[in-house]
């Protein structure tokens, strides 16, 4: 029944070349306002503010776990698929294991996966440069939330059409979503999580609406946080000169995401940070306990020693090797410096 957990290590590296600036910076350009986006967030916003308020004032216990369930669900829908998995292919899944991810990253609803994975390859190529979606050079507000209240600059769709997309365009598991997204993503996002609270145990249609909402901005807004806080504030110890940073706020809110100065350098990682142990990475021990169970395979990692000669030639200083686990003999080699 129970497998080893398999894992890659990459032995090679990557030379990951920073792109900065390839594009240039377009600051004066103009942007051109997408007038329904702003509305419909700004209602998803008070709706789900709402939400908060009758969380304290009327729902019932309930409806508050089953949100919290669901919200957890997809978001690691996000991390462990959309992101790890079909974004960098960072290890590989059985066909349940895909079909469930895809179940639970259309309860996050962002996009389809398919737009996303775009976006994200292109995030990774063109990393805070115009040809970056969520180009964090423009600022917190724009990385965060802004980019989607505007048309996207030229530079996104024209470097966008030269990925290699093939991989998602021929995965039958992603047509299908995207295919059905409408009614499948409403009814699981949307729908479903407001009719079972009422019918299941009675709550009222408005607080099972609200909370819904909450839970939806409260996905989002974690996801964001990873283009934008996680593209601002914190250490730089794998690569000093890229604005990716370690920020553990931001890894408490999306489950381990929030590594993301060593997920740029290494994304192909998928833990996703150097301590794929620690315990704020949930996606990861999902990971794991499908690897566990054999429905996940081909785990790729990055050797200590690379991570530790890369750290050495392009970080910050600011590496705490062996901090976290520091009694294995492996780290307290590395802080005797042998
Ligand atoms: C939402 C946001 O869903 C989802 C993204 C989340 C952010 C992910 C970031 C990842 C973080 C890091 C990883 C860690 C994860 C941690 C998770 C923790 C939980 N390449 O888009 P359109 C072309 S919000 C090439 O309309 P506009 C293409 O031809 C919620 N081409 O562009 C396309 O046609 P098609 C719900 C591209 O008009 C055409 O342009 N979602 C590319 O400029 C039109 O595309 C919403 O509310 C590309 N990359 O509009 C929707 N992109 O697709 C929000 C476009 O047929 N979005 N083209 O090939 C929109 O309304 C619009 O996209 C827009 C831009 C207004 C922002
Ligand atoms: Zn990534
Ligand atoms: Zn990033």
């Amino acid at each position: 029944m129970a497998q080893s957990v398999q894992t890659t290590t990459i032995l090679e590296q990557k030379e990951e070349k920073t792109v900065t600036l390839l594009v240039p910076q377009a600051g004066k350009r103009k942007f051109e306002f997408v007038y329904q986006n702003l509305i419909t967030f700004a209602y998803w916003h008070i709706a789900g503010l709402y939400g908060l308020y009758l969380c304290f004032t009327s729902a019932k216990w309930a409806t508050i776990v089953f949100s919290f369930i669901l919200f957890v669900i997809a978001e690691i829908g996000i991390t462990a698929g959309a992101h790890r998995l079909w974004s960098h292919k960072s290890y590989k899944v059985k066909l349940p294991l895909e079909i469930l991810l895809m179940v639970m990253n259309s309860i996050a609803f962002q996009n389809t996966v398919i737009d996303w994975v775009r976006d994200h390859r292109l995030h990774h190529k063109y990393s805070d440069t115009d040809a970056d979606p969520h180009n964090a050079s423009r600022g917190f507000f724009y990385s965060h939330i802004g980019w989607l209240f505007v048309r996207k600059h030229p530079e996104v769709k024209k470097r966008g059409k030269e990925l290699d997309m093939s991989d998602i365009y021929n995965n039958p598991v992603l047509r299908f979503q995207r295919k059905y997204a409408v009614p499948f993503i409403g009814a699981v996002c949307f729908g479903l999580p407001t009719l079972i609270p009422v019918y299941c145990w009675g709550e009222s249609w408005t607080n099972a609406w609200h909370i819904t909402m909450l839970r939806y901005i409260m996905n989002l807004n974690a996801t964001f946080l990873v283009n934008s806080a996680a593209h601002i504030y914190g250490k730089r110890p794998y690569d000093k000169k890229i604005l990716p940073a370690q920020n553990i706020g931001v890894s408490i809110a999306t489950f381990g995401e929030g590594f993301h100065n060593y997920h740029h350098v290494f994304p192909w990682d998928y833990r996703a940070a150097e301590l794929g142990n620690n315990s704020l990475n949930l996606t990861t021990k999902f990971i794991d306990f499908f690897a566990w169970i054999g429905w996940a395979y081909d785990l790729k990692t990055v050797s200590k020693e690379m991570i530790k000669q890369r750290s050495k030639r392009t970080g910050d200083g600011t590496n705490l090797w062996g901090l976290e686990d520091k009694d294995t003999p492996e780290n307290l080699k590395n802080i005797k410096g042998e």
